[in-house]
């Protein structure tokens, strides 16, 4: 049994007498006869090894056919402008499928199917709602006049498919691994490549050369090459600006190898050398990393290791005058937020923001072995928060979010200005050395039976190390 085919059967053991349809990816037109790139869905991919746009896949373990593929059938015409198809016998031959049918068929054969099933596994909100959710409803409409019975319930597939993609096995280790290792590599190349004079986008293309010249068909995001202030912009992606002397340079990037992302962030001066404000930040950033990824091992519960970032920058950026004192009320009052405002981290897998739940009945969950996770502290001073404005009211991040869930995030954030604005307000001025400073520090973990393994530190974190990298020649050469 290959691995997609383990994979069905427990998933299959797991929906008991309903059935299951998990629709492929969409193919998003760009312009005239020209697509976005397309990758296909990881849950999909996950169940079949299928790449192919324009297919469900079928899980029915009551019936003697127990897997079907719905795909594009051959097409000469259209398989010399858009690629070879599997097609129908291709789905049977190479995927496994016990059934396959032409896309076209689907709402017939799904109606055959509905017949004495009584719950459908389905995830509601994806492509394939008009065609599934029409042909249960026309079984319906018709179950009430013949008898026959249909599934009366729709259950998220992602309740059963997240838990096994949390848990890696040693495959999809090995595999996350490589991409782990492949990304540092072409890491250290930005770092070695990175000059003032040079663009974001060239330091993106040295490394992203290192990422497909060593297996790599694809990054596993949109690569962020931010320098200067844009560091300060989370999802940075326009990666369009000269480098300058003096700055430092932030880059969140990744391979993908065999459907698994690693997601790394590195942070290094432009021109090899911290300055004293850049490395007392970077100082900070580095210590909450490895206060967390010290405490890092099976039973920890996963919201911890925000708790422990938070602390360790807390009382790094109290040190340095980037927050008044007292510790304890930049903490409780969120002081931190002025700069520290992301989690610490999320699992990782085939979504670089991969699936699976974080807290059981509202409890952190406890890291299990097998369980792969991003550590990603940052310190982030934009350059126009000079004066702070902070409140003595109690931060209550749990209590925001349900606010924002039932309210909405504007009118959420309205209700909190105006708390904000009825309590004390601390006035406060930033240390004008730190602005414009962004920094984070990113690792990828994998929890083992006793502690966790650190995949990415074939690039350096260490400061020292950084800087004696970036005096080593690139292995990509310069075009200009
Ligand atoms: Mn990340």
């Amino acid at each position: 049994m290959d691995r997609y085919s383990q994979r069905r059967t427990q998933f299959m053991n797991a929906i008991g007498g309903g059935l299951a349809i998990v629709p492929a990816a969409v193919e998003t037109v760009r312009n005239d006869d020209v697509q976005h790139v397309f990758r296909q869905s990881s849950d999909f991919f996950f169940l079949t090894g299928f790449e192919e746009p324009d297919a469900v896949a079928l899980l029915d373990p009551g019936h003697d056919e127990p897997y079907v593929l719905f795909v594009r059938p051959h097409d000469p015409e259209m398989e010399v402008w858009y690629g070879k198809r599997a097609g129908v016998d291709g789905a049977k031959e190479r995927f496994g499928a016990d059934a396959a049918y032409p896309i076209s068929d689907l709402d017939k054969v799904l109606r055959d199917r509905f017949r004495d099933r009584d719950t459908l596994w389905y995830p509601i909100g994806s492509s394939a709602d008009s065609r599934v959710l029409g042909a249960l409803s026309q079984a319906r409409g018709m179950q009430t006049r013949t008898g026959i019975t249909v599934p009366a319930s729709i259950v998220d597939p992602s309740t059963i498919l997240d838990e096994m993609r949390l848990i890696k096995t040693s495959e999809e280790i090995d595999a996350l691994r490589e991409a782990c290792s492949i990304s540092a590599e072409g890491h250290a190349e930005a770092i070695r490549f990175a000059a003032p004079g040079r663009s974001e986008h060239e330091v993106q293309s040295a490394m992203e050369y290192v990422f497909r010249a060593s297996g790599a068909v694809r990054e596993g995001y949109p690569s962020i090459v931010a320098s200067g202030d844009n560091a300060c912009i989370l999802h940075y992606v326009e990666n369009d600006q000269p480098l300058h002397d003096g700055d430092l340079l932030l880059i969140d990037a990744a391979a993908e190898i065999a459907y698994l992302s690693s997601d790394i962030t590195r942070t290094f001066p432009v021109n090899g050398r911290f300055s004293d404000a850049q490395r007392a930040i970077y100082d900070v950033v580095l210590a909450a990393q490895e206060a967390v990824i010290d405490a890092c091992k099976p039973g920890l519960p996963f919201t911890d290791m925000h708790d422990i970032a938070v602390r360790t920058l807390t009382e790094g950026m109290v040190d340095l005058g980037l927050l008044p004192e007292p510790v304890e009320d930049a903490i409780a009052y969120g002081w931190f937020r002025e700069f520290y405002f992301h989690g610490t981290g999320h699992w990782l897998g085939m979504d670089v923001h991969d699936a699976g739940v974080y807290r059981i009945d509202g409890a952190g969950r406890p890291l299990q072995p097998g369980m792969t996770f991003t550590v990603e502290p940052g310190i982030y001073v934009a350059r126009d928060k000079t004066v702070l404005d902070l409140a003595n009211a109690p931060f209550d991040l749990d209590g925001e979010r349900d606010l924002a869930y039932l309210q909405g995030a504007s009118e959420a954030k309205r209700i909190l200005d105006e708390r904000k604005s009825e309590a004390d307000v601390v006035t406060h001025e930033v240390p004008e050395q730190f602005l414009g400073i962004g920094v984070r520090i990113e690792d990828d973990l994998l929890v083992t039976s006793s502690g966790c393994e650190n995949l990415t530190r074939g690039v350096p974190v260490d400061p020292d190390e950084i800087e004696a990298l970036w005096e080593q020649p690139p292995t990509v050469p310069a075009i200009r």
